[in-house]
């Protein structure tokens, strides 16, 4: 077991570790399985994986604490270049044309900004400049309409709706290998931040087309965004329609909408005049939900502004897959030149030292989960994670394409 601080929402639950405990678990409720004891958190998600996997070859960490340094350092965001790249065609349906460009991608030390919360986001520093091309973009999340046209096509069948496999969990009783994913339960009243268990369940049944279990549906929310996908589901829709999932500085180069260093996609007041921008969390997180910003769960997409690019809930709604690995470092290897900068894809390698061995890639955006008293990476520049095999009820994605 990984040494393990109080918990906090820099940390979140191991998949592999959380799935088998669950699966090794006895009793009537799956979920009594789950124990703080094995939990690690990042932010406000929640892993389950399918199998066992094997993890890469991991390589040191620097010791970075560049907080003191970058609070008072006048190194911050070089001007976004946007490039003059045309759009390669007319845009494919619900896709807008990124030009491309050089930006300084990451983030500065949030804390004390108005809805900054109170985490460092230390991996998304150094702030450093990176090039990408132009390519489409989804302008919204993947919705359960445009996912629904993909599985009645393939006859796909998503992550969580296959039973956990007895060889990937030796020794769990029968009865606990079964298909379902993770949910947000909230509990009826204030709890400590400290643990996740008290408002995330693993839900038997609970898949795409039941978010929250079996007795939820999508039927009437054909317009918004799939959720409970795998990373792997999400790479298997994009392979269908022709698309890929973005890299990490592409996703950040879009939700920038051609602002340089802005906070937020829209620019740097979370309301500005007093209207909401994102679907996020008001209220006393978890168990007080006053959806100020009119939705307390999910909101169909196009719900709130779009950026200047046109791309809508980029920060909030649900999180968005990317196709990077994740590591810590990553930044730090790419202004050292160990890892490029021009079309960056991230490591080769997953490593996060709250969890070694659990292979993880990138999500970006938040959730409307998100809330400065927990995880405000809504915030652009931070960056997210997930167990690859793992869904949730806040985790979606949207697409990208680099030619028609
Ligand atoms: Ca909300
Ligand atoms: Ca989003």
């Amino acid at each position: 077991m990984t040494k393990q601080t109080p918990l906090n929402s820099e940390q979140r639950p191991s998949g592999k570790k959380l799935g088998s405990r669950i699966l090794h678990s006895t009793g009537a409720q799956i979920t009594i399985g789950i124990s703080a004891a094995m939990l690690l958190w990042f932010c406000c998600q929640i892993a389950l994986p399918k199998k066992n996997n094997s993890q890469p070859k991991q390589s040191a960490l620097p010791v970075v604490d560049e907080i003191s340094k970058i609070r008072t350092s006048t190194v911050a965001f070089k001007k976004t270049k946007v490039a003059s790249n045309a759009a390669p065609g007319t845009s494919p349906d619900e896709m807008v044309w990124i030009p491309g460009g050089t930006f300084s991608i990451g983030c500065l030390d949030p804390r004390g900004i108005p809805h900054g919360g109170d985490k460092p986001m230390t991996d998304a520093r150094p702030i450093h400049s990176v090039s990408v091309d132009g390519f489409w973009i989804d302008t919204t999340e993947v919705t359960n309409q445009q996912f629904s046209k993909f599985v009645e096509a393939t006859k796909y069948v998503t992550v969580a709706e296959i039973p956990p496999r007895p060889e990937d969990f030796p020794g769990a009783p029968a009865e606990n290998l079964v298909a379902g994913s993770i949910v947000f339960t909230p509990p009826d009243r204030p709890v400590p931040l400290s643990n996740h268990l008290q408002w995330w369940a693993y839900v038997p049944g609970a898949n795409w087309r039941h978010p929250l279990g079996p007795e939820s549906t999508i039927d009437e929310k054909m317009d918004y965004p799939v959720v409970q996908i795998a990373f792997e589901d999400a790479v298997a829709y994009a392979k269908w329609a022709g698309k890929r999932l973005p890299t990490e500085a592409e996703w950040e180069f879009a939700s920038r909408g051609g602002l340089t260093g802005n906070v937020y996609p829209w620019g740097d007041e979370f309301c500005p005049n007093g209207k909401w921008m994102a679907n996020t969390w008001q209220g006393q997180f978890p168990s007080q939900n006053t959806a100020e910003d009119g939705f307390s769960g999910i909101a169909p997409v196009r719900q709130y502004p779009p950026n200047a690019y046109g791309l809508f809930d980029v920060s909030g709604n649900v999180w968005e897959w990317c196709a990077d690995w994740y590591r810590p470092d990553t930044y730090q290897k790419q202004k050292n030149d160990e890892l490029p900068s021009v079309n960056p894809s991230g490591p080769d390698t997953s490593f996060d030292p709250q969890e070694p061995g659990i292979l993880k890639r990138i999500q970006r955006g938040g959730s409307f989960l998100c809330t400065e008293q927990y995880c405000s990476r809504y915030i652009l520049g931070t960056r997210g994670k997930g167990e690859v095999s793992s869904g949730c009820n806040h985790v979606g994605f949207r697409c990208v394409q680099n030619t028609r």
